[in-house]
């Protein structure tokens, strides 16, 4: 049985198509909504992008229920080992888990179940040694302990950390460029996080730009930030930018699409 050569080899993936609703999507701040067809657009062009990376995509159909609902990676959580459903700290979302339920069990044959608390996926960053669980407005500290009793069950340890005030998800201010490097805000690298790692500071006034994806051989990052594109681009990571404008008006980046494992099958 072949182990994964490191936490960005990934060999499956699971999105899922926009439905028009998404206009509706939760956010923050109001700077217009997107148009369905622009976040259409975006999501095609990274299913392309995982296609290209070398990644199996499943795609699941739009939930109109559902505005957020293309923002997979908040109900659930996958690993080699299994899934875990998740608990969305967002009213709206809450139901979105059992929508996504019945692929995972299709494909995991350990499927776990978050028993109390709130967690979403967007605040949980996996790396080598263990997987790091934000507190958010999304977590809370109920979720994020139950989260690691789950976790232990697939083997996996576990760390409960902050996310900096105003920020919604641990994630949307840091991704793994590889095992040993993470790309991150200044704000969150003030934190103290990541001092075991190698830290890529995002340029200042590009902080949208910390939600990038590292998948097999390339780092995706959103087209709007030229200067951390150029940076990533400097340092020798193979940049695909993507654009993420109109996700982004819905408090999106780029790992907020997709849930993505390394099958032992393959
Ligand atoms: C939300 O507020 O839930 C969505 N509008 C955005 C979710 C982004 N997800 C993520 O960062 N993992």
């Amino acid at each position: 049985m072949s182990k994964p050569r490191s936490v960005h080899h990934f060999t499956d993936v699971i999105v899922r198509a926009p439905s028009r609703s998404v206009v509706n999507g939760l956010r923050a701040e109001d700077r217009g909504s997107p148009t369905y067809e622009g976040v259409r657009g975006e999501h095609d062009a990274y299913v392309e992008a995982m296609r290209s990376a070398g990644v199996r995509v499943r795609n699941l159909p739009p939930l109109e229920t559902f505005p957020d609902s293309i923002f997979v990676e908040d109900p659930a959580l996958v690993f080699t080992e299994g899934a875990i459903l998740l608990r969305p700290g967002a009213a709206s979302r809450v139901r979105e888990v059992e929508e996504i339920a019945p692929a995972l069990r299709e494909m995991f044959d350990t499927v776990l179940e978050l028993p109390v608390g709130y967690a979403d996926g967007g605040d949980v960053l996996t790396t080598g040694e263990t997987v790091m669980i934000g507190l958010s407005a999304r977590t809370d500290r109920a979720g994020a302990e139950a989260l690691q009793l789950c976790l232990e069950k697939l083997g996996r340890r576990s760390e409960i950390v902050a996310t900096p005030e105003g920020v919604l998800h641990f994630k949307t201010d840091c991704s793994l460029l590889d095992d040993e490097t993470i790309l991150c805000t200044n704000r969150l690298a003030r934190s103290g996080v990541f001092e075991r790692f190698r830290q890529v500071i995002i340029p200042e006034g590009e902080e949208p730009a910390a939600n990038a994806l590292r998948i097999n051989d390339v780092v995706m990052v959103g087209s709007d930030f030229p200067r951390t594109i150029e940076m990533l681009d400097r340092a020798g990571y193979a940049v695909v930018p993507l654009k993420t404008t109109e996700i982004g008006k819905i408090d999106a980046g780029l790992s907020c699409m997709s849930l993505r494992w390394f099958s032992k099958t393959i």
